[in-house]
């Protein structure tokens, strides 16, 4: 029996739903074992430091690359595998964990869809996060949970093939130095884009277990956590990504050379630790990603 993933039901409505959707709430899928263990990888994790908002929005600590056997053991729990193969058709790639903390008045990320830590793979190829609430979550009282919009709110596939064409076009690094760029939303929803999520958007509660599934064209932001009885409010993201993903050193050499030309340091993306692949090539053949 496993001691950090539950094996669950996923009904026929909710399995509909997360295809129409693309996201999907999952209620006790982790053990109070699993749970501790995430908090504690949390709370030990350094601040990365010198990184622009995109990678780090308005949180009192994110930690990139958090990971250690219990992540491991997560990824390859038994009922792990089978509480998604209800969900998703292909076996999956885990390739990141990223702990968030916020602290009372924090606001976390605006809406935005994951684009920094999928920069690595072709704009149409599948991705998923699992995201992992470590403290209770109300939305009578403290919130600082997620938001999140269903897809046909606000289709979004044409975001990330926006910005694979953009990142190649022979003008756009012109167009990056001059003071137009400052008025575009290169990594978050723009104005306009956030009337119309803010009015589709949904909250949950969620207690310590649960964790939300979603794909990686749901528009979804932090909702700021208020002052209350919980000091803090930690949370901890696993990233897959789909077996028949495919590497696009394009995208992420055309991404961080956009996060440079504007000043910023950049972390290491997984991206480049795949250094057997080419362009086109299945994420899931490196030698360097882990089942
Ligand atoms: O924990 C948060 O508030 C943000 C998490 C998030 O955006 C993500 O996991 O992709
Ligand atoms: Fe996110």
């Amino acid at each position: 029996m496993s001691l950090l993933v539950n094996k669950i039901t996923i009904s026929p409505e909710e399995k509909n739903s997360f295809a129409e959707n693309g996201f999907i709430k999952l209620k006790k899928l982790f053990t109070d074992e699993a749970i501790d263990k995430l908090r504690y990888l949390t709370a030990e994790s350094n601040q990365v430091e010198k990184v622009p908002e995109s990678y780090s929005g308005d949180f009192s600590r994110v930690g990139y690359d958090l990971e250690n056997e219990v992540t491991q053991k997560i990824y390859s729990d038994e009922n792990f595998k089978y509480n998604l193969k209800q969900l998703i058709e292909n076996e999956l790639t885990f390739t990141q964990g990223v702990g968030f903390e916020l602290k009372p008045n924090r606001k976390g990320f605006n809406f935005h869809l994951d684009l920094v830590s999928f920069n690595f793979i072709k704009p149409e190829d599948l991705a998923y996060s699992i995201w992992i609430p470590l403290n209770p979550i109300n939305t009578k009282e403290q919130h600082g949970g997620m938001a999140y919009v269903p897809r046909k709110a606000y289709p979004t596939s044409g975001y990330y093939a926006l910005r694979y064409e953009l990142i190649q076009h022979q003008d756009f690094a012109e167009f990056c130095q001059t003071e137009d760029f400052n008025y575009v939303d290169f990594f978050y929803a723009s104005k306009l884009e956030n009337l119309v999520l803010e009015k589709n958007k949904v909250e949950d509660d969620f207690e310590v277990g649960d964790a939300l599934l979603l794909d990686k064209f749901v528009w979804h932001r932090s909702v700021p956590f208020l002052k209350g009885k919980l000091p803090s409010r930690m949370a901890y993201t696993m990233r897959f990504v789909d077996s028949q993903a495919r590497y696009s050193k394009t995208f992420l050499d055309g991404l961080y050379s956009l996060i440079k030309a504007k000043g910023d340091h950049t972390l290491t993306s997984f991206g480049y630790k795949l250094t057997d692949l080419k362009d086109g090539d299945l994420i899931s053949k490196s030698k360097f990603v882990s089942w």
